[in-house]
């Protein structure tokens, strides 16, 4: 069956008897692919029915969907022309684990950080009205991304709009972890109010025994729904704020989900279906355990066990150090954005369950609620990846900064992530952070320098943002020196041997990058140079005294950081450079000006740095 879909057009050919067989072969074909190459599982095997309910309903890419998130495109790229190039998904030039325009034109609109879809759908139907067109356009959502502020800023505006379009609220009670919050308190009594469900089975029964019969006939069933909704769940968020609410449906019920969107297709005004799934469908170990397969590296089908034992690594170094520093001291408390797992905390939330904060996929909430408490006299430690750190800038810079509070800001994944690609990537944290007056920003060489800098910024009593890289150590190096850690003072590893008339280089780097640094090093010493390694430590404070003394008698500098071009460590030695008047010749090392594709960390460091 799956050899023979190359369009959306084959799938609206089928039968239900046969989508339900394709469903079954789409499922197995998206395992044995994620089980090699890695990707995301449960979120994909989850929305096997309701990817083929939109594409036999309706006609990308005049239609629009617009998938939040985006990681659970697999279905649709395999429905859209993609099949075989699935193969090479998230693979160095291979096809990408999120939508992009530039792959194919059934994939209207980038994604890959979460809560957007129903901004960007409301501004594809906006632009429809006003251009005289009449396509649809759907969002899809998760009940985890529902958590982000900008979905419920973009429901506020859609449901008032009266524009027609659809929200799909694809509600697997998960986030990455089990999903949290007073929304999903709300969407739980949708799910399972008794009453409602059965009186929306029998609503549903008139209006598809009826046949559609004109707009003027929606719009009767609609408002007598609406007025019997209102009678049996007193409070109808979607409702109250103008969206017709559908549900909710079974989305493993291919039939049932069919016939709820052709009815969303006639009403004028936003829609919202709530579907229910379930994360990891039709592969049990990943039904049992939907947070593990979330995304997963490559693993056995038979077992689940992944095929490469995973390695000790920044988050779980960050993890521990902070539950011994929290042992000490009960002012330390830890928010997390949906991300536990991730980045490390989940003994801090075993051990301190009182201390610890899910707030959802909410970046900026995490960071005005961390200056919060930091006004109060706590110590917030807010570890979030580097790319959603993009999220909250105007909080680290409004409620953070500006009153000199002590948030640890803890900026993980920063450097290249992989495989997710361009979203995902950590490469301008350094950059917009840097220009933030009041924020001290640090970055580790290795795992015992990352414990030592935690401890040195829960001890600062300013803001600190803290950003180590995705993985582990560097194979080759292993560091023997670990000065203690003073504010905005660098670290010499290697001295210039003295007495001596070879070419002098001074080497500076920061973070993971000072391994490498280490290693052009004796490159460098093998052609004769006589070199000397600054592990910088402070994007700031700098050490200018430091680095300048070095530069004075250097006839080259060379500068190696995991973060863009543009206003990072070489950024700072140019401006010393010029500040200073010193004659030396530089060569930079750090990520073009472009967004990064993807690829294995490995694969793309290789093609930007030389050692
Ligand atoms: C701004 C942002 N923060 C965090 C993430 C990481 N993330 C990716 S998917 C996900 C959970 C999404 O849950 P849901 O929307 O319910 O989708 P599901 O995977 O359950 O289908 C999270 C937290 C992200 N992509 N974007």
């Amino acid at each position: 069956m799956l050899e023979t879909i190359n369009s959306p057009n084959d799938v609206k050919k089928l039968s239900y008897d046969e989508k339900k067989e394709l469903a079954e072969e789409i499922r197995k074909y998206i395992l044995e692919i994620v089980s090699e190459n890695g990707g995301h599982l449960a979120s994909n095997l989850g929305v096997v029915e309701l990817t083929i309910a939109l594409h036999s309903v309706f006609d990308v890419p005049k239609d629009k969907i617009v998938w939040d998130v985006g990681h659970q495109t697999y279905v649709h790229k395999i429905l859209t022309g993609r099949r075989k190039d699935l193969k090479t998904l998230r693979q160095l030039n291979g096809i990408a684990g999120f939508p992009k325009t530039k792959e194919s034109e059934t994939d209207c609109f980038n994604t890959g950080h979460s809560s957007t879809s129903i901004s960007a759908a409301l501004g594809m139907a906006r632009a429809r009205d006003l251009k005289g067109e009449d396509n649809s356009v759907i969002a899809v959502i998760g009940d985890g991304a529902l958590t982000g502020g900008m979905a419920l800023e973009a429901l506020n505006d859609a449901g008032f709009s009266k524009c027609k379009m659809t929200v799909i609220l694809n509600d697997n009670e998960m986030s990455i972890s089990p999903n949290i919050g007073g929304l999903n308190m709300f969407l739980s009594k949708l799910r399972t109010k008794k009453l409602y469900t059965k009186s929306n089975v029998s609503m549903k029964k008139i209006i598809w025994k009826i046949p559609i019969v004109g707009k003027p006939f929606v719009k009767i069933v609609q408002r007598v729904k609406r007025s019997l909704k209102q009678l049996i769940i007193p409070k109808m968020f979607f409702e109250d704020i103008g969206f017709t609410y559908l549900g909710p449906v079974d989305g493993h019920n291919q039939v049932e989900l069919e016939n709820i969107l052709k009815l969303s297709k006639q009403v004028d005004t936003p829609v919202l279906i709530h579907v229910l799934t379930k994360k990891g469908k039709g592969y049990k170990i990943a039904e049992q355990n939907p947070d593990k397969f979330h995304a997963t590296g490559p693993f056995n089908i038979e077992d689940g066990k992944p095929k490469k034992q995973k390695s000790k690594d920044y988050s779980k170094t960050f993890g521990e150090k902070l539950v011994s520093l929290a042992e000490k001291n009960n002012k330390i408390v830890a928010i997390t954005a949906s991300m536990k797992d991730g980045t490390g905390l989940a003994e801090f939330q075993s051990k301190f369950p009182n201390r610890f904060f899910d707030i959802g996929i909410a970046e900026q909430h995490a960071i005005t609620l961390a200056a919060g408490m930091a006004s109060q006299g706590l110590i917030p430690v807010v570890p979030i990846y580097s790319s959603f750190y993009q999220r909250a800038y105007d909080q680290v810079i409004h409620d953070v900064a500006i009153q000199n509070l002590p948030v640890v800001m803890c900026v993980d994944r920063a450097g290249i992530v992989g495989q997710d690609g361009e979203t995902h990537q950590g490469l301008l944290d350094m950059a917009f952070f840097r220009i933030v007056p009041n924020l001290n920003i640090l970055a580790p060489k290795d795992f015992k320098e990352l414990e030592d800098m935690l401890e040195f910024a829960i001890n600062l009593s300013k803001p600190v943002a803290l950003r180590y890289p995705r993985g582990g150590e560097d194979k080759d190096i292993k560091f023997e020196k670990h000065e203690k850690i003073e504010l905005g003072r660098a670290e010499i590893l290697k001295e210039f041997d003295n007495n001596e008339d070879r070419e002098k280089i001074t080497i500076i780097a920061i973070g993971k990058m000072v391994a490498k640094a280490v290693k052009l090093a004796s490159q460098y010493e093998k052609n004769g140079k006589n070199v000397q390694v600054i592990n910088a430590r402070f994007i700031k404070p700098f050490d200018n005294n430091t680095v300048i003394k070095s530069l004075k008698i250097s006839k080259k500098v060379v500068t190696l950081e995991d973060g863009t071009i543009i206003n990072g460590l070489g950024t700072i030695i140019k401006e010393i450079i010029a500040e200073n008047n010193i004659n030396i010749d530089i060569k930079t090392y750090a990520y073009p000006d472009q967004f990064i594709k993807h690829g294995t960390v490995d694969e793309l460091e290789s093609e930007y740095f030389p050692v």
